[in-house]
């Protein structure tokens, strides 16, 4: 008797709870909005790479980073796939912009938030214009069902964290959300034994694309650090992301390509640069989000615009990569 009464208030509990729940889900389709294109290669099983807006709004200068925006879908289309750029417009979010997007995020005309995954609900509820970061693109990928995503660098570990706590939320993202992103590692503006060790304790597993095992640092392919995995060919990476989802891990992973060698020459006296900005940005008291666009903004002009060259090339190669790995993932599938 007992029992059958507990399992009668069960029922009424989760007759409430799946009330709930598909009321959620109803207000997720009206807040999640994506591109026909982007709806329409998902359906068809085809493949898709997403793409974020922060380092749009706040990694480059205008007008270079709306060029950079376009040529980088550009780039996504002609390795047969479709960019997925996201961000948070008018209060929603959109996976798969159009070029008045685009331009809206980089022009500088308006204010533009960097929302990563604290943000995304100010933003959406304040209908601000966001542009997403790294964990902000991936909470949007995985809501629409994207798995590849490509962008430069990764957030990390800053240098001197023991003291500030400064730990992206990149980090902490790629430990719980199943996305794989695509990046020419991370920069030195962080620690980078330390953004690896993080990334150990999150539970994401960091491949080294084609660099002998070594993990890359952005403006150089050299580290000095091994990555725990090395894989050299597209489809070993979508065998990977595949048997993660078969697994039901609900964590990401970090594929980290080398810049491509051409573009790697400056990078010496990008490190230099890099050495003399975290020193300023130290100087200055720079903390929070305002950290890594003050650091990247400073390089730059520190450089006469030699790392912007280098960014937009290992953003471009990193796109192909990408979009290579999703079309081999979409192969599998069929
Ligand atoms: N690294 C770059 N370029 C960028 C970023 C990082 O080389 O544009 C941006 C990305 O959007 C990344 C974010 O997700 O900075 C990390 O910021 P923070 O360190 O505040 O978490
Ligand atoms: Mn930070």
């Amino acid at each position: 008797m007992r029992a059958f009464s507990g399992a009668g208030r069960l029922s009424a509990f989760s007759g409430r709870r799946v009330r709930r729940l598909s009321s959620t889900r109803r207000a997720l389709s009206s807040l999640l909005c994506l591109s026909q294109q982007v709806k329409e290669a998902l359906a068809n099983g085809e493949p898709v790479v997403a793409l974020e807006s922060t380092i749009i709004s706040h990694g480059m200068p205008y007008p270079q980073n709306v060029e950079t925006a376009r040529e980088v879908e550009a780039i996504v289309s002609a390795h047969g796939a479709t960019p997925a750029t996201v961000a948070l417009i008018d209060g929603r979010l959109r996976v798969g912009l159009g070029d008045e997007e685009l331009v809206r995020i980089g022009r500088g005309a308006e204010p533009v938030t960097k929302t990563s995954r604290r943000d995304m609900a100010a933003v959406l509820s304040q209908r601000v214009l966001g542009a997403t970061t790294v964990s902000g693109t991936m909470i949007a990928a995985h809501l629409a069902g994207i798995r590849i995503f490509a962008t430069g660098g990764i957030g990390g570990v800053h240098r001197g964290a023991e003291a500030t706590l400064d730990v992206s939320a990149d980090l902490t993202e790629l430990g719980r959300t199943p996305v794989a992103v695509v990046c020419a590692g991370a920069k030195a503006i962080l620690d980078l034994p330390k953004t690896l060790e993080y990334l150990e304790t999150q539970g994401v597993p960091v491949v080294a694309y084609g660099n002998g095992g070594e993990f890359p640092a952005f403006y150089s392919a050299h580290s000095g650090l091994r990555a725990p995995w090395c894989l050299d060919t597209p489809a070993q990476v979508a065998q990977m992301v595949k048997s993660s989802t078969e697994l039901g891990l609900q964590s990401g992973m970090v594929v980290a390509v080398p810049i491509p060698a051409e573009h790697a020459q400056a990078g010496a006296e990008i490190e230099r640069a890099v050495d003399i900005a975290v020193g300023e940005s130290n100087a200055r008291g720079v903390t929070g989000k305002e950290c890594t666009p003050f650091l990247l903004r400073r390089v730059a002009e520190l450089t006469q615009g030699a790392s912007l060259v280098a960014n937009i090339a290992l953003v471009k190669n990193n796109a192909r990569v990408a979009s290579q790995i999703a079309g081999s993932l979409a192969a599998m599938d069929r």
